[in-house]
């Protein structure tokens, strides 16, 4: 059983007035796939907290449309690493200067569907719905130039699945930082459940990067030293840009309708290139190296969530996925562990994220795959029975893992466990 009022404790504890923190302490900032699936929380209980959720993120939104991925609001800068210093972003709100998994039409057309406030969701989506439209624009002209159909992301942080194995090979081609740092995560959370030094010497790196080229986006499109399609981005992208057509039509926006549907059809063209029949999974690829990342993870059956998958590739996920269950005692374990990379209770190389089962829940159910889905969910429940609302989870013991009383957790089983 979910306990809802904790659940919803877990979020005013962690409102900071107009943003939810992911945790206490070791994200002190508004994240911003954080802040979309935490507003699907918000909608169940406090609907005017929900769209004001989605205000506070899009305030944040740069001129040339991207969302930022951090918005360092209110919060202590000390407290956090790397923060808006290091980022130096000239903006309004000090920001981070890359995006993240773009799940916000997703999760804002399903907001309008269930609130029960509809002058009040009307008034937001009025607001919200230029803001969206510049996003997804920015996504496809800034990420796309070349119109292949496949977006490009420049840093594992981009992704959401920062340390994920899928992304070594790429990364340890960047240089390392050169100068020295003290790390703030280590001080929150137990250094075996997060990314080594060497990582973190080249995320560092990138953030200077972008920095030293004053941001521009031709500069990093072309010589960015970490560039790759990262297959999670793309399908949920695809999801959040079918979502973003409906809302499109429903408020009047039709030219933007009529665009995304061809960035629909370009992605839908394009993406059987990255599909492995052997690995029965579509694979991220290293754009520099001109190379599929050969690494089963989460990421890499989100296109179920895209409805990107054939019907064929969709039975091979879902048969995958069935699997995969049985493969650790907790799931779905964010890396498959028959990798030798996967680690059970390091940051993206096994633990169990739960907002990501909820989209290959979702994805499964699209395709008719009812028993998978109800694995899925039951799997995604036993985590929350095992140890509450922390933000992952060991995929060999259910231990709660990072940081705890974690917003996206809490928001998972307000919308979906409780639902
Ligand atoms: C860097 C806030 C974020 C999530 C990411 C997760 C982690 C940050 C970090 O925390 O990333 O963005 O410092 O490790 O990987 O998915 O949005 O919860």
């Amino acid at each position: 059983m979910i306990d809802v009022e904790a659940a919803r404790k877990v979020l005013r504890a962690n409102d900071r007035g107009g943003h939810t923190v992911p945790t206490d302490g070791l994200y002190p900032f508004a994240w911003s796939w954080d802040s979309a699936i935490t507003a699907l929380g918000w909608l169940t209980f406090d609907e005017a907290r929900a769209w004001d959720e989605c205000h506070t993120m899009f305030s944040g939104q740069w001129d040339n449309g991207m969302v930022p991925h951090i918005l360092f609001h209110g919060g202590n800068a000390e407290s956090y690493f790397p923060g808006p210093d290091v980022w130096g972003s000239n903006t309004a709100i000090p920001s981070s200067a890359i995006s993240q998994p773009p799940v916000w039409a997703t999760a804002i057309r399903m907001m309008a569907e269930r609130a029960q406030d509809r002058a009040l969701a009307e008034s937001a989506l009025a607001k919200l719905m230029p803001q969206l439209i510049a996003y997804h624009d920015w996504w496809y002209n800034d990420r796309d130039r070349a119109d292949t159909g496949l977006v490009r992301s420049y840093h594992p942080w981009e992704s959401g699945m920062d340390n994920s194995p899928a992304w070594d090979t790429p990364l340890m081609r960047v240089p390392e930082v050169e100068w020295e740092y003290q790390r703030r995560d280590l001080g929150h959370v137990d250094q075996d459940q997060r990314p080594h030094k060497p990582e973190y010497d080249r995320y560092l790196y990138l953030v200077d990067f972008y920095k030293k080229n004053g941001f521009d986006s031709d500069i990093i499109y072309n010589e960015c030293p970490y560039r790759v399609v990262d297959i999670g981005i793309v399908a949920i992208l695809q999801r959040a840009t079918k979502d973003l057509v409906v809302l499109c039509r429903q408020t009047g926006h039709h030219a933007a309708a009529e665009r995304m549907e061809g960035e629909i059809d370009r992605t839908q063209s394009a993406i059987d290139k990255l599909w492995s029949p052997g690995h029965r999974c579509f694979f991220n690829y290293d754009l520099v190296a001109d190379e599929p990342l050969e690494e089963v993870t989460t990421g890499t059956v989100l296109p179920l969530f895209g409805g990107l998958a054939g019907e064929q590739q969709a039975a091979d996920m879902a048969k995958l996925l069935d699997e995969w269950i049985d493969a650790s005692p907790f799931a779905v374990a964010s890396t498959h562990p028959s990798s030798p990379r996967y680690e059970p209770q390091r940051y993206w190389r096994g633990p169990i994220w739960l907002h990501i089962n909820w989209m290959l829940a979702l994805g499964l159910r699209d395709y008719g795959y009812d028993d998978v889905a109800d694995r899925v969910n039951g799997a995604t429940r036993a985590c929350v029975d095992a140890s509450g609302f922390f933000e992952y989870f060991d995929a060999e013991s259910g231990a709660g893992c990072g940081g705890g009383d974690f917003s996206w957790t809490a928001a998972v089983a307000l919308y979906w466990l409780a639902d």
